[in-house]
């Protein structure tokens, strides 16, 4: 039996969930609701002492972080297999997936918290806004989530996280200028794993952003028309959330445009 602790807007947990459609496989989910902090609970912490989402359990077994995650659920099942079979682009496919958990991730987490989830945190008294970040056990991302909740798009690293993308959908575009999908001919894991950060630019309403960059465009419309897409995307993003997201993405976009026009 598959179990997947996740939440509907968390891009770690989209990436499992699009590894579970493309393999067909069966799995029940724990909902936690990261924005009011249910991440934190003591019986979540001994599953995941990060306290961050996916956590998937296997017949009992634990298993964290979602890159590792998404290999095991391609060792362990059989089915349309995600990992190529040849050396080279496995080593390709896992340049993708490294950089997603190296950089991809660390800079969509404040692009995130600043264009949207500050806005809901904030709802809350000063008191209780605190306390949310207090309960982070990770101490570098207490400090960068406090950044990015009280100063918004002045906090430090947000600057370095918008030109991150910006380069990042350049590099991209070019590698799909001569491949259909990120490793070569076939769609594997490194296509899946960057999906639900394309995505989450999209969803902000930042699509201006890779407008010039047709392969890439080709690539994500090639991404959204798969049957993995949709459940994996958005069936668990309650529409309450999705629709702030939007709206204020919107909002956010003239303060992005202006640290992507100011590059140097
Ligand atoms: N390296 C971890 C990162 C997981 C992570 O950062 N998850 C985010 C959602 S995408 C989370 O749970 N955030 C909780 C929070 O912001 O407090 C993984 O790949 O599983």
């Amino acid at each position: 039996m598959l179990e997947l602790y996740h939440h509907g807007s968390s891009v770690c947990a989209a990436k499992v969930r699009l590894i579970l459609a493309e393999k067909n496989l069966e799995w029940t989910g724990h909902y936690l609701d990261i924005l009011a902090g249910e991440q934190f609970n003591p019986d979540y912490l001994k599953l995941n002492p990060k306290a961050v989402v996916p956590t998937l359990i296997h017949d009992g077994e634990v298993i964290t972080e979602s890159t590792i995650i998404c290999e095991y659920l391609d060792d362990a099942f059989t089915g349309h297999p995600l990992k190529p079979a040849e050396a080279l682009p496995r080593a390709r496919m896992r340049y993708w997936t490294k950089l997603v958990d190296e950089e991809v991730h660390p800079a969509v987490r404040p692009v995130t918290y600043v264009s949207t989830h500050r806005h809901t945190i904030l709802k809350r008294s000063q008191a209780e806004v605190e306390e949310h970040i207090e309960r982070d056990p990770d101490p570098m991302w207490r400090e960068r989530k406090r950044g990015w909740i009280f100063d918004g798009f002045d906090a430090p690293d947000v600057r370095q996280a918008v030109l991150f993308f910006d380069h990042l959908l350049k590099r991209m575009d070019a590698i799909l200028a001569s491949h259909e999908w990120l490793t070569g001919n076939t769609y594997t894991m490194a296509d899946s794993a960057l999906t639900p950060y394309v995505n989450r630019l999209d969803m902000l309403g930042f699509a201006d952003m890779w407008s010039p960059h047709h392969h890439l465009r080709r690539w994500f419309d090639q991404v959204r028309n798969r049957p993995s897409f949709e459940p994996a995307l958005f069936q668990y993003l309650p529409e309450d959330l999705r629709n702030d997201m939007r709206s204020r993405g919107r909002q956010a976009w003239p303060e992005v445009k202006k640290l992507l026009d100011n590059k140097t």
